[in-house]
């Protein structure tokens, strides 16, 4: 699977559901993570233009491995299982999360974790707690705040004024985003590359 973005090709790669199974360590990677359904795949196949690339679906809890997509031969996207899903039966959770934490933990190229947030929803104590972990392992982290399209613009910034003050950000470090509109797109694509120089 491939496809031309922006001048650069995209490929999946490999599906892991396990450390044992990642692909080598060979380029820098970024990490999407989030709650069940947030738009985690979505945002991915906007940022690199490609729909359907990574799988997205009505039903919470699609992906359940570490997705790798390389992009250009220069960097891996890594769409993570999303956490907190109800449906999810707790022992699967658990495992996912040791995974996930284990993955974060130990990844040598690992450059950031873009933590994925709805825009319309209170901050959720598992976004905090992620965010907090982040920085207590001084992983960097970029808070995204995503489904934008579905407020006014007053109401995003309303709402992101709170999940700012909720996760202890500034405005200026985390991007608001829709997948659908595109917005918050180029502002998310250059705040990537920072993170991969
Ligand atoms: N309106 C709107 N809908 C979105 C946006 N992003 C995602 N969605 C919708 O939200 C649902 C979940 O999207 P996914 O991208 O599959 O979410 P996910 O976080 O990858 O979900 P899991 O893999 O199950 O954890 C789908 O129905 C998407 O079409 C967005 O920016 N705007
Ligand atoms: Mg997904």
């Amino acid at each position: 699977m491939s496809d031309q973005t922006s001048g650069e090709e995209v490929f999946f790669v490999t599906s892991a559901h396990s450390l044992a199974q990642l692909p080598a360590a060979l380029y820098p990677e970024i990490a999407f993570a989030g709650r069940s359904n947030v738009g985690k795949s979505s945002l991915i196949n906007k940022l690199i233009n490609r729909h359907g690339l990574v799988k997205v679906s009505a039903t919470p809890g699609k992906t359940r491995s570490l997705n790798y997509f390389l992009v250009g031969e220069r960097y891996y996207l890594v769409d993570l299982p999303g956490y907190g899903f109800a449906r999810v039966p707790k022992d699967i959770q658990q495992q996912w999360r040791r995974l996930i934490e284990s993955y974060l933990e130990s990844r040598p190229t690992l450059k950031c974790v873009v933590v994925i947030l709805d825009v319309r929803h209170q901050l959720k104590e598992k976004d905090r707690e992620l965010v907090g972990w982040l920085r207590e392992k001084n992983i960097p982290c970029l808070p995204v705040y995503t489904k934008a399209d579905k407020l006014s613009r007053n109401e995003q910034y309303k709402n992101a004024a709170l999940l700012d003050a909720g996760l202890g950000f500034a405005a200026a470090d985390r991007i608001l985003f829709s997948a659908k509109s595109g917005q918050g797109r180029d502002s998310l694509r250059s705040a990537l590359d920072q993170f991969l120089r």
